[in-house]
């Protein structure tokens, strides 16, 4: 039973807190710690999708077993002598009972609906339908400032929308790339996004002068997904080969497609049949190549989470990509613009050597093939703890943030940039 958003003679209603369908395929799944020398045991059992990694910032490893895989991934620590410990009993129901005690201390304060979207929310998790509402009423009443169009169609034919905000003051010919959703669970990228253009709109200092690009739901069917049936989907929805669904949409890019991401149609990384393969990366990359035609596009970032890392390439090797200090160097004064509000940290480093290695990504595509200066990946809130189910009185302070960032890493990368070196 669907009980999350849904219409009733044309009303649309919104049941969040009764939208537990978003859990049940978490259902007798469990999280784990593993200790010892877990590396390469991790990242095989990812790479058949039995397991999804939730943190390896350290030695030890937190994964999510799958329920219907619990056996092969014990054995496989047994044969290991790897020792493992159980952190959480069943996922769904302790995400059910994290969400219900929310849910009894806070009342959401927002309000949006068909007939009126005119801020994104910055106290709830937008549904795909109120975002859409949301971009079609600024259209309308900034037409002056933005405009938003449809850069092609997902797997499942939703549309996917860019906002270019023009600029206010004399433009410089110059743009900025910004991409967030193409990982359908890190609900948190694209509110962030969204709290990102009216922040735009108003801002009157050399930002201006800039024509930006936003895809705020760069994979509208995963994240559909999320709220109805998996609230830890990653990927699209393509229907593969029967047995498991989705392409990773940042294993798709075609830059060294392949190389590391998995060939398993189950694995949570998977790369899809070929470099583009997927409608979604296709219209991401044309419309990014149509902006890059016709402006110096200074810079792509491309949002996620979670884990507050600031990412520069390459991802597929950890050798440095070209312009590595100045990316280094705009990174250090994003993060500490975006640390001063809070105090959080987010770490500047490179993909592949800082993270780990995995190619077909959005930030390498954009290095190589685009050629810009400044390519980033942004991992948001949190470090670990709450994870992709990161609580929604978290979109405030994390957009403020990210805009404090943001508003100093604008002004750092286009023409008068080498102040700063
Ligand atoms: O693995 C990813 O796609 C990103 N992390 S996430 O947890 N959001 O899935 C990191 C991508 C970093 N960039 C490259 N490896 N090129
Ligand atoms: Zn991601």
């Amino acid at each position: 039973m669907q009980l999350c958003p849904t219409s009733i003679l044309g009303f649309v209603i919104i049941f969040p807190h009764l939208c537990w369908s978003q859990y049940e395929a978490l259902s007798g799944d469990q999280i784990w710690e593993i200790q010892g020398e877990v590396g390469l045991v991790s990242t095989m059992l990812y790479g058949k999708g039995f397991v999804d990694i939730l943190d390896e910032s350290g030695p030890r490893r937190v994964i999510r077993v799958r329920d219907r895989h619990s056996t092969e991934v014990l054995l496989t620590l047994l044969q290991n002598k790897l020792p493992y410990k159980v952190l959480v009993e069943d996922l769904a129901s302790y995400l059910k009972e994290k969400e219900g005690q929310r849910k009894r201390k806070t009342k959401s304060s927002s309000t949006c609906s068909n007939v009126s979207c005119p801020q994104p929310l910055s106290d709830a998790y937008m549904t795909l339908d109120q975002i859409e509402w949301y971009l079609k009423e600024i259209n309308i009443t900034y037409s002056s400032r933005l405009s938003v169009t449809s850069i092609g169609k997902s797997i499942e034919g939703r549309d996917i929308w860019q906002v270019h905000i023009r600029p206010q003051s004399c433009s410089v010919g110059s743009s900025v790339w910004i991409e967030a959703g193409i990982h359908a669970r890190e609900w948190i990228a694209p509110a962030v996004a969204l709290q990102m253009i009216p922040l735009l709109l108003e801002d009157c200092s050399r930002i201006g002068t800039l024509d930006i690009y936003i895809v705020p739901m760069a994979n509208p069917d995963g994240y559909l997904y999320t709220w109805t049936n998996d609230r830890y989907w990653r990927k699209n929805r393509r229907k593969n080969n029967g047995t498991c669904d989705g392409v990773d949409l940042n294993r798709n890019w075609d830059y060294k497609f392949g190389l590391f991401a998995s060939d398993d149609p189950c694995a949570d990384d998977y790369k899809g049949s070929a470099g583009f393969s997927e409608p979604e990366t296709q219209a991401l990359s044309d419309a990014m190549l149509a902006v890059a035609k016709t402006s110096n596009l200074l810079m792509v970032m491309t949002f996620h989470s979670f884990g507050q890392y600031f990412l520069y390439p390459w991802g597929w090797t950890a050798e440095p990509a070209p312009d590595t200090p100045k990316m280094i160097n705009r990174g250090e004064l994003w993060a500490a613009a975006a640390k001063k509000r809070y105090g959080t940290v987010y770490k500047v480093t490179n993909s592949g050597s800082g993270l780990y290695l995995a190619s077909g990504a959005t930030d390498d595509w954009a290095k190589a093939v685009l050629k810009v200066n400044y390519s980033y990946t942004v991992e948001l809130r949190d470090e670990v703890t709450r994870g992709f189910v990161l609580p929604p009185d978290q979109i405030k302070p994390c957009s403020e943030e990210v805009w404090d960032g943001m508003e100093i890493l604008l002004k750092a990368v286009g023409p008068g940039e080498h102040i700063f070196l």
